[in-house]
């Protein structure tokens, strides 16, 4: 129910920001995505409900050059973008979604998964023809192509960004199991590329000049059978890579990567990556340059937990690439990134802590302060039938509840508020939860009972408070003193309670 609150206000607000547009659902407005982009004029936003979307009119979608957006209900919750899938279903010759009339920045693509597809080229997403949409937090997976298992991108003017996005278990029959870049300028940032196969660059397959940009990325578990396990560029292919991490890969040769070896000689830019094995797993050829800038280290990722790619099966396990915090990715990127607008695979800002992080995951660098905490009433009567219980938060001095993020707010880890209000002149916020919900995280109290209280602040900040309750599990013996400080109505309510 929250979530679809958030979702009727961000669009309430979509609408209330850009006169004239329109949002379209699917399959509400529209029995499919293509008829309702079909309808669409330039600013509007097409919104997909949570579903398996397959068939004509749900692959091989074009925006047809659209200023557009294409959107689950809530790109932010990855609950929604696994459940909001474009299923090509193996059938050969589709494809998620096509760019081919000059999309712009402004062709937004946002929050879906999309699977199943199998082409020649970009079994996910085709970008070419001066083709230059926005990708984001997308999910691409088990997509399988000739080139490019999940996303092709051809000739020099198109420049896609692609941003936060997941892309694994693709594969490609003759290169890039993940990615095959010809001629072409996009642009990766903050994904994660796992699990990808194909005989030459695992991951990567870049040709021609066009200066393909990586970054932020974290590209491990990918293997060739042949060699470039992360990335193969050749035939004056130009690659610029940086603050990434490169580990896992493997192949028969070049096991995180090849440059050059076919046609004339390509040239790679890497600084502040990680690379396994630095030199001893990139390999240069036939006058090719492999340009070393600072910052570059080979050191475990020590990411929560690792994926795993079998070399003989192509089973991929996948792994968890969240940084833990002792690695050393942590503030090791590039010292003068600047964040702008960019943001993580979770979505969050960049650029917490000292500097920028390798990777996809920039870890969150939190602050937690005190809060305290006081729970009415003060003894819980586990046989009352109230609905609702109050719990009021005051703040380290210095900070103020009106910046607490309502919606980050937990009881007992579990019970999310029903209602918070802070009134003018006063230090604390009240919150309002639902009594049974509560009750739920106390089932096994007895005589007493913690409630912890944590959230954020919208800086990011983290509090926490704790208060202790008596439990009482039987008729209300409460006298009205305990309820010295509350309410006329809780007051009442207590009065009946104890007269039953
Ligand atoms: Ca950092
Ligand atoms: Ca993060």
């Amino acid at each position: 129910m929250r979530n679809l609150k958030t979702t009727i206000c961000f669009l309430g607000l979509l609408i209330a920001g850009s006169a004239g547009a329109a949002v379209h659902y699917v399959p509400t407005d529209y029995p499919t995505i293509q008829a309702a982009i079909d309808a669409a004029s330039g600013g509007d936003s097409i919104v997909i409900n949570p579903g398996t979307y397959s068939g004509p009119g749900n692959y091989s979608i074009s925006f047809k050059g659209k200023a557009i957006t294409v959107q689950s209900t809530d790109p932010g919750d990855p609950y929604v973008v696994n459940t909001t899938v474009i299923d090509c279903q193996g059938s050969p010759s589709t494809r998620g979604f096509v760019f081919h009339s000059g999309e712009t920045s402004d062709s937004k693509l946002t929050g879906l998964t999309i699977t199943g597809g199998d082409n020649f080229l970009g079994g996910g997403i085709y970008c070419y023809n001066s083709s230059s949409p926005a990708i984001s937090k997308c999910v691409i997976t088990a997509n399988s192509a000739v080139f490019g298992g999940a996303v092709a991108v051809g000739n020099n003017n198109s420049q896609p960004t692609i941003s936060a996005c997941t892309i694994t278990e693709n594969s490609a029959m003759v290169g890039g199991g993940a990615i095959y870049c010809i001629g072409s300028g996009p642009r990766f940032e903050s994904c994660i590329i796992a699990g990808n196969f194909a005989p030459r660059g695992g991951a990567v397959y870049s040709h021609n000049p066009g200066n393909s940009i990586i970054a932020n990325c974290t590209i491990t578990s990918n293997a060739a059978s042949v060699w470039g396990g992360a990335f193969y560029c050749f035939a004056s292919g130009n690659m610029d890579i940086s603050n990434c991490i490169l580990w896992d890969n493997t192949a028969s040769s070049a096991s995180e990567m090849m440059v050059g070896n076919v046609g004339a000689p390509a040239s790679v830019s890497i600084s502040y990556c990680d690379i396994q094995g630095l030199s001893a797993g990139v390999v240069a050829n036939s006058g090719s340059t492999v340009n070393w800038g600072q910052g570059n280290i080979d050191l475990d990722p020590m990411f929560v937990s690792g994926g795993q790619m079998d070399s003989i099966t192509k089973v991929y396990t996948k792994g968890n690439y969240h940084l833990t915090e002792d690695s050393p990715c942590i503030d090791a990127g590039n010292p003068s990134f600047v964040a702008g607008t960019q943001i993580d695979i979770d979505g969050e800002s960049r650029l917490s802590g000292a500097a920028v992080d390798i990777g996809a995951d920039e870890f969150a660098v939190v602050s937690t302060i005190n809060a305290d905490i006081k729970f009415r009433p003060r003894a819980l009567n586990l046989r009352s039938r109230g609905r609702w219980t109050l719990c009021t938060i005051k703040l380290d001095d210095g900070h103020d509840v009106r910046d607490i993020a309502v919606d980050s707010i937990k009881l007992n880890n579990e019970v999310k508020p029903s209602a918070a209000k802070a009134f003018r002149f006063s230090k604390k916020l009240f919150v309002m939860f639902n009594r049974a919900e509560v009750e739920n995280t106390l089932s096994d109290a007895q005589g007493s009972a913690l409630i912890v209280v944590t959230g954020n602040l919208g800086d990011g900040t983290v509090f926490e408070g704790q208060d202790t309750i008596k439990i009482v599990n039987g008729y209300c013996n409460m006298k009205n003193k305990t309820f010295g400080k509350l309410s006329k109505h809780f007051k009442q309510k207590c009065g009946k309670i104890c007269k039953k």
